[in-house]
């Protein structure tokens, strides 16, 4: 039996991925490849939605291949490609956008979020369809299943409605695709303010661990990570958020249970379980940024991977597109 689709993506928002995208996302995805047949790409046309330099989002785009590579995920297994490389993301979502109401897009939540914090002249049409585009990503490669956090499931439900819609319009086209929600425990938060999400885009930098940073920086955010006074390593995450959030990285990267970890370090101080800490982070990043640097020393190689398995993608996308056209009545070309 053939295996079941699989697509996910992640914005090229930030020169270095965070731990929170590591833990949450990439060391499933590297465990999800191995029963999947998985599409992974960088989704640099949602980008596009923030400010970007040229220069810097095409470096962006390279690092944040570079380190989903370095986290695992094999090109030469999966499918890992930039969107922009593969037309048919594009059209297909002029395509969807043409069923989906102004009212049902104005719903999601997402966009409400930022369109309030920027306001109407701040926010560009690209916010307001980026639903729209990330349903087209999904459809196009009839993807059985697709793991996101919780703040993207009302995306996989919107796209679940518009597979449905054209479906029951124009027959059997697009597979229905079921959401992943990733669990809370693979939720990682800012080591100083450890009740937001750690985040690319955090405002301050000092609560954030970044993937590519020299792991010496990353040793000292953990020793200044925001804990209590309670002194005791123990898992709480209402009373004790800072020592929550620092034993769940602790038990995510060793893959063992939390007691295990609480019991380690029963009767000794914090400074005892962020040196344990560090040196965990240390051992588990070191490697991954190496690989990931060695990848970005080599940048034309790095492309001719990513435009191999573009090459991959698109055969599969065209395929969908071209039934979608002549469905709906589009003249193909003879
Ligand atoms: P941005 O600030 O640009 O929105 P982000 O770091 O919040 O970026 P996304 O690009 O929105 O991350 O998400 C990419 C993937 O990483 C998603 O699958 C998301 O669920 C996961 N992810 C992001 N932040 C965290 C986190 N703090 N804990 C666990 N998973 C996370
Ligand atoms: N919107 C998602 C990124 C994304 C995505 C996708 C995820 C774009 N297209 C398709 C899954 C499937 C985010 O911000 N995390």
């Amino acid at each position: 039996m053939s295996k079941a689709r699989l697509y996910s993506g992640m914005q090229p928002s930030a020169d270095s991925l965070q731990i929170g995208n590591y833990i949450g996302a990439l060391m499933q995805w590297r465990d999800l490849q191995e029963s999947y047949d998985a599409f992974f790409s960088v989704v640099d046309l949602h980008a596009l939605t923030q400010p970007n330099d040229p220069a810097e989002l095409r470096a962006k785009t390279r690092r944040t291949a570079a380190q989903y590579i370095a986290a695992g995920i094999e090109p030469a297994k999966s499918t890992l490609y930039v969107q922009s490389q593969v037309p048919a993301h594009a059209e297909l979502a002029w395509i969807l956008s043409t069923i989906t109401g102004f009212g049902e897009a104005s719903r999601m939540t997402q966009f409400k979020d930022k369109s309030s914090r920027y306001g109407t002249d701040g926010t560009n049409v690209g916010l307001f369809t980026y639903p729209i585009l990330m349903a087209a990503d999904i459809l196009l490669y009839q993807a059985d299943i697709v793991p996101v956090g919780d703040d993207q499931k009302q995306h996989v439900e919107l796209t679940r409605d518009l597979a449905e819609r054209f479906n029951s319009r124009y027959g059997d086209t697009f597979r229905v695709p079921m959401p992943m929600i990733q669990q809370d425990t693979a939720r990682i938060y800012d080591l100083q303010n450890p009740t937001a999400k750690m985040s690319k885009s955090a405002e301050s930098d000092a609560g954030v661990l970044w993937l590519l940073d020299d792991p010496a920086k990353s040793a000292k955010k953990i020793m200044r990570a925001v804990t209590d006074s309670e002194g005791v390593v123990r898992y709480d995450r209402d009373a004790k958020p800072g020592v929550s959030n620092l034993l769940v990285i602790y038990a995510a990267l060793t893959g063992r249970q939390i007691p295990s970890i609480e019991d380690e370090y029963a009767g000794r101080g914090y400074g005892d379980f962020k040196k344990g800490l560090a040196e965990v982070v240390v051992n588990e990043f070191g490697p991954v940024r190496e690989r990931a640097l060695a990848l970005l020393d080599d940048p034309a190689e790095l492309d001719r991977v990513l435009a191999r398995n573009a090459d991959k993608a698109a055969s599969v996308a065209n395929g969908t597109l071209d039934a979608v056209y002549d469905r709906m009545g589009l003249l193909r070309r003879s």
